[in-house]
């Protein structure tokens, strides 16, 4: 088993803070709106809070564009704020946990603005500044966000920087000592002022294949994904272990890194007892269906997918150490629109697949309004799309000779405004997350979805992931729950997910029928107890049949069952 940490058994969620709750009804979430929420969190059981990016920023890619790690957005409030958010978050027994991106930074961070002014003094060497070749760019890495990953130095005929993301995000230079130095001290910084941890962006990106030479086109633009380059470079774990040791081990900060592109073999090093972090996201599920072509040419995820990727990655972490449950994040589709068929989206499919990621091996990390269920938006128009990725996405579209109509509707599903939609806590105007317009529109079907309603209601997808929550802390299965081994069972299946989480103390079979059609499942165990059901209080709640082949269900639609065997 692996070495228990204080954060094992609690249940974590992310704060999308433009879009939580405004506290001041400029349209925009804010820190006081937080704070207001506060009680709500405790109440559904949540003790871990990640907030997305609160620091001063252009908001070029909402937040994720720092420029200046110091200072509280005044979109979001003042470091006021932040210190009595963290009062009472500690009152609550909710630790906080920030974003910390450091692999770039603003264009309108102080650093930036004095690298362009002296390219080759102690600045420029903050970031990667390299010569062109003839007026043209050093490779032909693409960016993120699309377009070359270098950009020309403004009034340099052959100079260019380089941005892994958008050209107002330069990449910071970790190669740098002094900047490795900077980073760490802000990260002290934050540190002692009480925050609990980070959430590490994008970090594998911090390390770059130097050689900074041409890879083989994977598009007709004559570039190639500069994420490619990623498998070249080597010595990311120095950088990491050094912050780990100058900045994080010393006020044993939780550490949660979102990685991409690593490699399965060093799940040790990441996350293992000396891993250079205390847990990273698992998004195995989450590339399924991609292609390099780009958001329109994916393909939907099916369930068998779905289950064998959440089983892939628990086979290779659960003896080193803990990841991430997620279904969805401020970069991702609502989970229940993408794992779930369109046509089977309801209450008993959502709860399905809220059982399943807070039954797998993990800390469960919930995301803003996925505890009601929130769906996808259906955009009318591009026009109502804010964000950068998904508009360089369309474009792709557009030039891979798709019409804007088939372009929006292609992308419209992997769209990272999905998620970025207000959270819908009543059927009031705005949803109850604002008394002005929001900054980005609501999701039409607010007053069907909303916390007030479903808190109202003992079979909401609320209530059940309050049961969940709950479940997970209760005394006599939280060991079990918590840390008992996962092996799967009746793999043969199709549409079908079963696991047994064998504890000490106990044995739990979860079983998930995956499709709408009903079937049945014989298990050869004898049942002790039905712990959780996703029918229960209806006339379908499992009744399990003994006879001599083992012990048989009859799954309904969708059934979720957790079993004491
Ligand atoms: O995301 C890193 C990242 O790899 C994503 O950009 C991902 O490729 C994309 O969202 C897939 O659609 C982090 C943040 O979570 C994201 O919001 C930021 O835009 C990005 O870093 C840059 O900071
Ligand atoms: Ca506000």
């Amino acid at each position: 088993m692996i070495k228990k940490k204080w954060w094992h058994d609690k249940v974590a969620y992310q704060i999308y803070p433009k879009s939580f709750k405004d506290g001041n009804s400029d349209g925009i979430g804010d820190l006081r709106g937080i704070i207001e929420k506060l009680d709500y969190l405790e109440e559904l059981g949540v003790e871990i809070v990640w907030i997305s990016p609160i620091y001063q920023s252009p908001f070029i890619d909402q937040g994720y564009d720092i420029s200046d790690y110091y200072a509280i957005d005044p979109v979001f409030g003042t470091m006021d704020d932040m210190d009595e958010l963290l009062l009472e978050a500690k009152k609550r027994n909710i630790s906080i946990v920030m974003d910390l991106v450091v692999n770039h930074c603003s264009d309108q961070h102080e650093w930036f603005q004095k690298a362009l002014r002296d390219p080759f003094g102690k600045y420029g060497r903050y970031f990667y500044i390299r010569e062109g070749k003839n007026g043209n760019p050093p490779c032909n890495w693409r960016s993120y966000f699309g377009g070359s990953v270098w950009e020309k130095l403004p009034g340099y005929e052959n100079l260019f920087y380089l941005h892994m993301f958008a050209k107002e995000q330069p990449d910071l230079n970790w190669e740098n000592p002094q900047v490795r130095q900077e980073i760490y001290k802000m990260i002290r910084w934050w540190l002692k002022k009480g925050i609990a941890g980070f959430r590490l962006d994008a970090i594998i990106n911090i390390k770059k294949d130097l050689r900074f030479q041409d890879m083989p086109a994977d598009r007709e633009d004559g570039m190639c994904t500069g994420a490619k380059m990623l498998q070249y470079a080597e010595g990311v774990h120095e950088f990491l272990q050094e912050m780990k040791q100058e900045a994080f081990e010393p006020y044993q900060a939780f550490t949660i890194g979102e990685l991409f592109d690593f490699r399965p073999e060093e799940m040790e090093r990441y996350i293992g007892d000396n891993g250079c972090f205390e847990s990273i996201f698992d998004f195995a599920p989450h590339i399924l269906g991609g292609s390099e072509k780009g958001w329109f040419a994916r393909r939907p995820v099916t369930p068998d997918e779905f289950r064998d990727a959440v089983y892939h990655s628990k086979t290779v972490s659960q003896d080193i150490g803990m990841m991430a449950n997620i279904i969805e994040n401020h970069d991702e589709p609502r989970g229940v629109s993408r794992y779930l068929p369109e046509h089977d989206i309801n209450e008993t499919s959502k709860k399905m697949l809220a059982g399943i990621s807070l039954m797998t091996y993990g800390l469960p990390f919930l995301y803003q309004g996925q505890e009601i269920g929130m769906t996808n938006k259906q955009f009318q128009s591009i026009e109502e799309v804010d964000d950068i990725n998904t508009l360089d996405e369309y474009n792709v579209a557009i030039e891979n000779g798709l019409d804007k109509e088939q372009a929006l509707k292609l992308i419209a599903g992997m769209s990272r405004d999905n998620a970025r939609t207000p959270m819908q806590w009543s059927n009031e105007p705005n949803a109850g997350f604002s008394k002005s317009n929001p900054w980005l529109a609501v999701n039409d079907n607010y007053s069907e979805i909303n916390v007030e309603e479903q808190k109202t209601r003992k079979d909401s997808v609320w209530s059940f992931y309050k049961k969940l929550i709950s479940f997970r802390k209760n005394p006599e299965y939280t060991e079990t729950v918590v840390y008992g081994r996962q092996i799967p069972v009746l793999t043969e299946l199709k549409n079908f997910m079963g696991f047994y989480r064998r504890g000490e103390k106990q044995v739990l079979l979860v079983l998930a029928n995956y499709q709408s059609q009903k079937r049945e499942i014989v298990i050869k165990e004898k049942v002790k107890r039905i712990l959780i059901d996703n029918y229960e209080g209806s006339c379908d709640t499992a009744k399990p049949i003994q006879t001599e082949k083992g012990t048989v269900f009859l799954m309904e639609s969708y059934q979720f069952l957790v079993i004491e065997v």
